[in-house]
């Protein structure tokens, strides 16, 4: 809902006057243009999967009783006119699936994560399965460890994804792989690929209902069994070097199982998280902020997400944090009992370390890439007034929430980092 002058102020350039009907372009379902006297009905048509845009414009000083009567919004039906639940593609995959068939799951709403659970576990297929799904932890041995390279290294032929627009590698390559049939089930109606592929849009849970029974077709690629040997090699390694960054991510990941909620800051940490947390314990629920916005604003989305929930998690990138550092003078209006805000503190944009693109260049040249620094957080929990702990090997991860906010320093140690790249 974005505030406005009145309309006849349009283009006269007067004082805080800009042009905001129709700002946010196709990013929003639906824009209205209305003033608070005229507010009857708004949201008409409003699927709720999508943002809406509310410009509303005041007279100055102007008060009294505002709208009386609003549309009821239905949220959760698919886009109007987007909708299109032809299932045929799905069942083509399905019945193709002797040709490999993997599941990709990007981020779930929660009601309707017990029908997609149903659903796999019948279809009994391998699965990519994002944190933001919900099921990455309670789907057992059909989750893929290390899945983005052993499906890069023999890929099936169809990926069914579901939900969002999943975020890990293997996705991005799947642009180059336009043999492997692609078909989406998504509410919000984006393929998430430039290339070609088949996309159905509409209510999940109803989508997947609508396939009626299920044949079991499981995993006519082994994918299972390779996964079974990276899962072993990844714990070898995660226990071998404990105080590297995926390490320390795992001992967070086994904290954070009594947070109420989770939420993962853009760049490594929401990678870090699918590969390495624990798997056996189920987090009520995660959510992460991918979007174009990138690591801006991250920790006010946290808070607002979270504004009167206690024994919240966050974890973020070191540069996440430094790009709203003001975010906390919100702690005043939003503070809850058990609120841990974890910064891992790698010293840059460490997700760039991971590029072969950055890694070809001069470490000058590289070291501008990531934005490296030996700025620390102590004084910034400091300044607004957050309990703070600093964990730079596993002696020190003894961190208890508290009743207010505590800020949780995690410095991994670099050259640990290197060797479990190395040997991954
Ligand atoms: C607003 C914005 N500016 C720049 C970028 C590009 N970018 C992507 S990840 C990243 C580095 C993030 O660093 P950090 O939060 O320390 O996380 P790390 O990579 O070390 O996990 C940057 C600058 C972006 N996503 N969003």
């Amino acid at each position: 809902m974005s505030a406005d002058r009145p309309a006849r102020f349009r283009g006269s350039g007067a004082p805080q006057a800009i042009e905001q009907v129709g700002l946010f372009g196709g990013y929003v379902e639906g824009a209205e243009d209305v003033g608070w006297r005229e507010v009857l009905t708004v949201f008409d048509g409003w699927s709720g999967a999508a943002p809406w845009h509310l410009n509303l414009c005041l007279e100055e000083n102007e008060t009294g009783a505002g709208p009386r009567r609003l549309a009821r919004v239905r949220l959760g039906e698919a886009g109007g006119g987007k909708q299109n639940i032809d299932m045929l593609p799905v069942l083509g995959c399905i019945r193709e699936a002797w040709r490999g068939l993997v599941v990709m799951l990007g981020g779930l709403e929660p009601g309707d994560r017990e029908e997609v659970w149903h659903f796999l576990r019948e279809l009994g297929a391998p699965v990519l399965a994002d944190c933001t799904s919900g099921l990455r932890e309670a789907l057992g041995a059909l989750v893929l460890v290390d899945g983005d390279r052993i499906l890069r290294e023999r890929p099936p032929g169809h990926v069914l994804r579901i939900g969002q627009v999943p975020v890990g590698r293997f996705w991005r390559d799947l642009e180059e792989m336009p043999e492997v049939n692609v078909v989406s089930i998504s509410r919000t109606g984006y393929s998430g690929l430039a290339r070609g592929s088949a996309l159905v849009t509409g209510d999940i849970s109803r989508c997947v209902r609508a396939l009626g029974e299920i044949r079991r077709v499981g995993d006519s690629m082994d994918y299972l069994r390779l996964s079974k040997g990276r899962r072993g090699r990844v714990d070898e390694l995660l226990g071998a070097l404990p105080e590297s960054e995926p390490g320390m991510v795992r001992t967070l990941s086994v904290l954070a199982t009594v947070g109420s909620s989770l939420y993962l800051g853009n760049s490594l940490p929401v990678r870090e998280w699918n590969d390495f947390a624990q798997r056996e314990v189920p987090y009520e629920l995660v959510r992460a902020n991918r979007g174009a916005n990138g690591i801006d604003g991250q920790i006010s989305a946290w808070l607002g997400a979270t504004a009167d929930e206690e024994d919240a998690w966050a974890v973020v990138g070191d540069l996440t944090a430094m790009y709203d550092l003001a975010a906390p003078a919100l702690l005043g209006q939003v503070e809850c009992r058990g609120r841990m805000l974890c910064v891992i503190n790698n010293g840059g944009g460490r997700i760039f370390d991971r590029l072969p693109q950055v890694r070809a260049l001069d470490a000058g040249t590289a070291a501008l890439v990531a934005n490296r620094h030996g700025h620390g957080f102590r004084d910034w929990a400091a300044m607004w007034g957050m309990d703070y702990v600093r964990v730079a090997g596993m002696e020190d991860f003894d961190i208890v929430p508290g009743g207010k906010t505590t800020l949780v320093e995690v410095v991994p140690d670099q050259r640990q980092t290197e060797l479990f790249w190395e040997k991954f």
